[in-house]
């Protein structure tokens, strides 16, 4: 009787292993494995330290090392959250924001250099509306990255160069020597003015 039976499931196992697998059971795919909760750490353990850098941190809750895309994408939402509440304006290459707080002009051109950014220097119209955005948000004046040169009412960038486009009011420049900086007034338009006044701080970056 042993020997029978055993006979038998021999033949019965090599006839169904010879069989095809309709249910392609050696394709599907296989179950993953479930992980332990990492246990917490007792109390006089040492907790590890959390991953340095906003990559890392990123590579963690993405679970997959960080690609351009994912940097673009939360760059974007960012962007998006500081332009919805009017905390900067974007335009060009350019990003302008203010500290909203008054002060002269070499102290606003120090804090936007502080940030790595330089005083809000307007190169076109769209510029000069982006700017006077702020001047209006706050209604005040701005100082604009500019100063007198040595030809009294011809102005320079910062860095010296003659500035190429301007936005004066009617009869400005008027200093003629004694207003060494320019503001621009809460519509856009521009006047020198002497640099000791309190303005709003404008930054681009
Ligand atoms: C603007 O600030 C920078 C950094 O503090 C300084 O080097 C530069 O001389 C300043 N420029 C003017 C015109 O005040
Ligand atoms: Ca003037």
């Amino acid at each position: 009787m042993f020997h029978q039976g055993s006979i038998l499931l021999t033949v019965v196992v090599s006839i169904v292993a010879s069989l095809p697998d309709p249910l392609n059971l050696a394709k599907l795919p296989e179950i993953p494995s479930i992980t332990k909760p990492t246990p917490l750490p007792k109390t006089d353990a040492k907790i590890p330290k959390a991953p340095q850098g906003i990559l890392k941190r990123i590579a963690v809750k993405v679970n997959r090392p960080v690609s351009l895309q994912d940097l673009e994408r939360r760059m974007n939402r960012l962007e998006a959250v500081l332009k919805l509440d009017g905390m900067i304006q974007v335009v060009g290459d350019k990003m302008i924001a203010s500290s909203g707080k008054e002060v002269d002009f070499a102290a606003s051109n120090s804090t936007c250099n502080y940030v790595g950014g330089r005083i809000a220097t307007p190169m076109n119209e769209a510029e000069n509306s982006a700017v006077l955005e702020f001047a209006k948000k706050y209604n005040r004046y701005v100082y604009l990255g500019m100063r007198e040169g040595p030809i009294p009412g011809k102005f320079n960038y910062l860095n010296g160069v003659p500035a190429v486009y301007t936005h004066w009011r009617k009869g400005e420049p008027s200093g003629r020597g004694t207003e060494g900086c320019v503001e621009m007034y809460t519509d856009g338009q521009w006047n020198d003015k002497a640099c000791n006044q309190q303005r709003l701080t404008v930054c681009e970056l």
